[in-house]
């Protein structure tokens, strides 16, 4: 048995696979807000960060890991896993001193891990994907490097806010003491690796790339963008490593205290949107993932790197090789429950059942589909703006709001993903609210393509659990076709006769009248 591991914005979560008979043998989620309160970020950060800033206690991660552990060791025998590998919400950086491995390599059964790890803390909190608060590192390393364009060139992205890079170089500027002190900075997925192995573990390709500090093309650290980040960087930064590569057995501490075998191998993990690129068996180019979590994301592989001219798109490692594409939308599963809970509503409001109350283009009735600062395009926003009937103008009608946001989602990601250039034959679908009916349709009517669900919703968990296989020595391909097959009644057919070209036409004006209006 393989067991992934994903660490995304508000859960953690354990999915262990069964390879010789092809099954999903157990799913185990520690939820950040309801299962440890004590930690006060009811949405897996801290809330109330100031001018744009987002940051996340780091040592929620690891009682969330001990927690899962302990729970998923009810369900199955954890002495058969060979090897674990696993994922973690992509951007957030976690920072140690000099003790950190030291303190790994003494771990003991009989404490948790946050007794144990916190005090190697350099900072004392983690920037998360969320944070806006760095437009000016971005635009001092960009100086540096000659350009926004140097740096998209090199890294697959321009120098952006939630990317490590910009966030260490805040770091070192606002807290240069604490700086020193840090002898590694760790990304939250080689962070949890490094945890489990017992020892430094590297960043992989397609997380790595989410720094402004990679190398696309050549998969190293980039000087230039190492030095125009803070100074001896480079000596503080992880190796960089293939997805899925072993970084060593299992650290003694989960073999005592889980019943790991102390043979179970650890292989190095990726972030969340390249696992679930392998676990929706995306990896090779010509499918299109749409993932509907905290944030929404879209992504696909790539033959070649070529990248967005509007500066909002990535192109990341593909950890089965070659590229991916990806661009993220901030206002994903949070303004949707600020909807629902703005109009005391519930998820059926976003059924097909309640859907079918309204039409298709929602008779004009258009919003732009932010509760908070977005990246995709970038505005400093904290509500959404309407354009429409006076009650609509209004807030009122909630039925009308729910499709308008959900709508106004979907328009703003279908124009937004338009230079990637691949035509969308087929939408695979994950996420929580991919179970949604009413959402899909919605998204298979926006794009005009059906769209496909697999049976299971955590699909970087699936991917870090096929990648646990691929660090035992399988080859991932065959793995994909055994466990990323859409689930047979999944499919939602684009509605007949709904064309939402006009409507795409009408949300870009909104839009660009909404950002002339804020100058
Ligand atoms: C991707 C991004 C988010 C996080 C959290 O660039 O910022 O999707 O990975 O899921």
């Amino acid at each position: 048995m393989h067991l992934g591991i994903d660490s995304s914005t508000q859960s953690l979560s354990g999915v262990v696979v069964d390879v010789a008979s092809g099954s999903i043998v157990a799913e185990m989620s520690v939820n950040f807000g309801a299962d440890l309160p004590e930690y006060g970020s009811p949405n897996g950060f801290l809330p109330g960060g100031a001018d744009g800033e987002v940051h996340a206690d780091p040592r929620l991660w690891l009682a969330a890991l001990d927690r899962m552990l302990s729970g998923l060791g009810d369900l199955v025998d954890l002495s058969r896993i060979r090897a674990v590998s696993g994922s973690g919400q992509q951007h957030g950086s976690v920072y140690v001193d000099g003790t950190f491995a030291e303190r790994l390599e003494a771990l003991e059964p009989e404490a948790d891990l946050v007794a144990q790890l916190a005090g190697s803390l350099s900072r004392a909190t983690s920037p998360i994907w969320m944070d806006t608060s760095t437009g000016t590192q971005c635009r001092e390393i960009a100086a540096a490097m000659c350009g926004n364009a140097e740096v998209g060139k090199r890294s697959g992205s321009g120098a952006i806010e939630r990317f490590t890079g910009p966030q260490i170089r805040k770091f070192w500027q606002q807290d240069p003491d604490g700086y020193q002190r840090t002898s590694r900075v760790h990304l939250v997925s080689s962070f949890l690796c490094s945890v489990l192995a017992g020892k430094h573990a590297p960043i992989d390709f397609g997380d790595g790339a989410g720094m402004n500090l990679m190398n696309l093309a050549a998969r190293q650290w980039d000087h230039g963008l190492v030095d125009a980040t803070a100074p001896q960087l480079m000596v503080k930064l992880p190796e960089l490593a293939a997805a899925g590569s072993p970084v060593g057995a299992i650290a003694e501490y989960f073999v005592v205290k889980y019943g790991f075998s102390p043979d179970c191998q650890v292989g190095v993990f990726t972030g969340d949107n390249p696992a679930s690129l392998v676990g929706m068996g995306a990896t090779t180019p010509g499918q299109v993932v749409i993932s509907l979590g905290t944030s929404d994301t879209f992504f696909a592989g790539m033959d070649a790197a070529h990248t967005d001219p509007r500066g909002f798109g990535h192109v990341f490692g593909n950890p089965g090789g070659g590229y991916m594409c990806l661009v993220c939308f901030r206002n994903g599963s949070l303004a949707r429950e600020a909807l629902r809970d703005q109009y005391h509503l519930d998820w059926s409001a976003f059924e097909r059942s309640s859907l079918a109350h309204t039409e298709a283009g929602n008779q004009g009735n258009r919003m732009l589909p932010f509760f908070g600062p977005e990246i995709t395009p970038r505005l400093d926003i904290q509500q959404p703006v309407r354009r429409g009937s006076e009650a609509f103008e209004r807030g009122e009608e909630p039925l009308l709001q729910v499709r308008g946001l959900l709508e106004g989602q979907f328009l703003n990601m279908k124009h937004h993903t338009d230079w990637i250039g691949i035509k969308v034959d087929r939408i695979l679908l994950t996420g929580g609210a991919s179970r949604n009916d009413g959402i899909a349709q919605i998204v298979a009517d926006v794009f005009g393509a059906p769209v496909e669900r697999l049976a299971i919703a955590n699909s970087a968990a699936l991917g870090a659990a096929i990648l646990a296989a691929v660090t035992d020595g399988h080859a991932m391909e065959p793995l994909q076709s055994m466990f990323c097959q859409p689930a047979a009644d999944s499919r939602i057919d684009p509605t007949p006769g709904v064309n939402y070209g006009e409507a795409l036409a009408d949300y870009v004006s909104l839009l660009e009248e909404y950002r002339s209006s804020q100058g």
